[in-house]
């Protein structure tokens, strides 16, 4: 455990600051997923997260998670954030925190965790325990050293996990708080791989999958799932690095296929067979076929929170118990999903801005709230007074009831509640569809979406834009918006907004229209127009 101290030991910090100095021109901010950027240029940020961490585990009287990855972005970044004591997202005073702690210069970060421990008024004297984790990235095992040195900086203790997905750090250090002392990596594999074999006791036919795992940490984690899960599916890890030797998120992974619409890097894909993508760091799960006549068929985070709902709907049915069961999406869902989840299945359905955090906040306003960013991330929360009612209708008189009460209660064990998980999200996949006799046609065939494009454009400044409406509209700069409404207003079943990304130095742009030719033009224009009056920088950007 960490021997406690009663004051900042402002030599050693200031000793080991200047092995991990600031670039002088470094000004970064915590993002949608706290610090991300090219990782030769992040060292400072890590060690000062490591120190950060340290106060939030002193602040919290627990232990949090510091996880290095840069998820889908390329092998050559790096990224940061910091895990709650749940398994949330760093609570957003903290990234307020963040942001000033990763500013400032070496001199002044004394000053600057001395003022969190006033304005939190933390005991110095806490125990402080952080648990770190990295992806596959060359960077990730230099990263995390800067960060085990912010901890042992300021007398905390770190337990490294070495590899893991995001999903897997977050769900120990969640169990952990929760009082399972020996929370592991063998016990998050004993807890997925054995609820899903409760769910799916026998293989169907059309039950092989191909996993593209991006070339990540995914690949490994996801052979030693399968080596727990047994006989009860069939996987075919595919872009696993150790063997191919490919690069990370390089033309493949969950967010090339979304956005591309296209099939990873080297799979040959047959009519109506089951694949699926994981990003670089397995928080993010889209699957994909081919229809009949080889066209390209996604079903992305909002088919999956389709799916979940449609499911979870009948389970409730079928064991005569009330929910408050809502779907949380962003502006990215397409507009297709909205309306299925709305006027077919009559389910709740709230809009909030993009970033896990938001999402997971507002799914906890309901009994069971599934939450899906179009890109793959999401998951299903349960509200723990919710979730004692389950509990009570399994022991009921009524054999049915109870059997459809037991049969959800084991489903929602299958789901990592604590973020976003590819690989708990594909068991919950397969044990639905193996619950309803589905194949991918008939999943795919919930509804059909609207033809969407998605587009970057560079600009020198992306902060001259802003939003409101959880991001659905721009307040600046002025003619923005107008110009955007009147350009949507020429297409049918036309939908465009604009955002600046918190990831990548880019303002991303999103449109659906009828037709795929229509989505690509309105694409194009808001795209022009927002180079245009936000101050583009390059080559116009053109995907039609
Ligand atoms: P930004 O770069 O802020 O758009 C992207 C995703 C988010 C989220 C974060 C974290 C899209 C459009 N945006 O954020 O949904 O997943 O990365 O990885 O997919
Ligand atoms: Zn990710």
């Amino acid at each position: 455990m960490a021997s406690a101290v009663t004051s900042i030991n402002d030599i050693k910090v200031l000793k080991l600051a200047e092995v991990h100095a600031k670039p002088s021109k470094s000004m970064m901010s915590y993002g949608t997923a706290g610090f991300r950027g090219k990782a030769n240029e992040l060292d400072h940020i890590f060690f000062r997260m490591g120190l950060l961490a340290v106060l939030r585990s002193k602040c919290k009287k627990a232990v949090i998670g510091v996880m290095v990855t840069a998820s889908h972005n390329p092998e050559e970044d790096n990224g940061v954030k910091l895990i709650d004591p749940h398994g949330e997202m760093l609570q957003q005073e903290w990234e307020v925190y963040a942001t000033k702690l990763a500013n400032v210069g070496n001199d002044e970060i004394i000053k600057e965790l001395n003022n969190i421990v006033k304005l939190e008024n933390i005991s110095l004297e806490e125990q402080a325990t952080i648990f770190t984790a990295r992806d596959t990235r060359p960077s990730s095992i230099a990263l995390s050293q800067a960060v085990k040195d912010g901890i042992a900086a300021l007398g905390g203790t770190s337990k490294d996990f070495g590899l893991m997905t995001t999903p897997q750090l977050h769900y120990v250090t969640c169990m952990f708080n929760c009082g399972e002392t020996d929370a592991s990596e063998e016990s998050y594999y004993t807890h997925f791989a054995d609820a899903f074999k409760s769910l799916v006791k026998e293989k169907s036919d059309s039950s092989i999958v191909t996993v593209d795992c991006a070339n990540g940490v995914g690949a490994p984690k996801l052979q030693k799932l399968y080596e727990h899960i047994g006989g009860s599916i069939d996987l075919v890890v595919h872009n696993n690095a150790e063997v191919g030797n490919g690069k990370l998120n390089e033309n493949c992974g969950a967010d090339y296929v979304k956005i591309q619409q296209q099939a990873p890097v080297g799979l040959n894909m047959e009519p109506y067979h089951r694949y699926c993508s994981f990003d670089g760091d397995a928080d993010r799960l889209v699957y994909y076929t081919l229809d009949s006549d080889c066209n390209f068929i996604l079903l992305d985070g909002d088919k999956i929170a389709s799916l979940f709902a449609h499911h979870i709907q009948e389970l409730l049915a079928d064991a005569k118990l009330e929910a408050k069961l809502g779907v949380v999406q962003t502006a990215y869902a397409n507009g297709s999903s909205t309306n299925f989840l709305k006027d077919k299945l009559k389910v709740e359905v709230a809009c909030v801005k993009t970033g896990v955090k938001h999402l997971h906040h507002k799914a906890q306003d309901f009994d069971i709230g599934i939450y899906f960013e179009a890109n793959g991330h999401g998951t299903v929360t349960v509200k723990e007074s919710w979730r004692k009612l389950l509990a009570s209708k399994t022991t009921q008189t009524n054999e049915d009831e109870a059997n459809a009460a037991k049969r959800l209660q084991t489903f929602l064990s299958v789901i990592n509640e604590a973020v976003g998980d590819a690989m708990s999200d594909m068991l919950a996949v397969e044990a639905i569809l193996h619950a309803k006799d589905w194949g991918v046609r008939e999943w795919s065939a919930l509804y059909t979406e609207l033809p969407n494009r998605q587009m970057k454009v560079k600009v020198a400044d992306r902060t001259v834009i802003e939003t409101t409406d959880a991001e659905t509209r721009t307040v600046k700069p002025s003619g923005l918006q107008d110009g955007i409404d009147s350009l949507v207003a020429q297409y049918v079943n036309g939908r465009s907004f604009v955002r600046p990304s918190g990831t990548e130095d880019v303002v991303r742009v999103y449109a659906e229209s009828d037709t795929q030719e229509n989505a690509n033009s309105l694409a194009d224009k808001v795209s022009s127009l927002v180079y245009d009056l936000a101050g583009g920088t390059g080559e116009k950007p053109k995907c039609s």
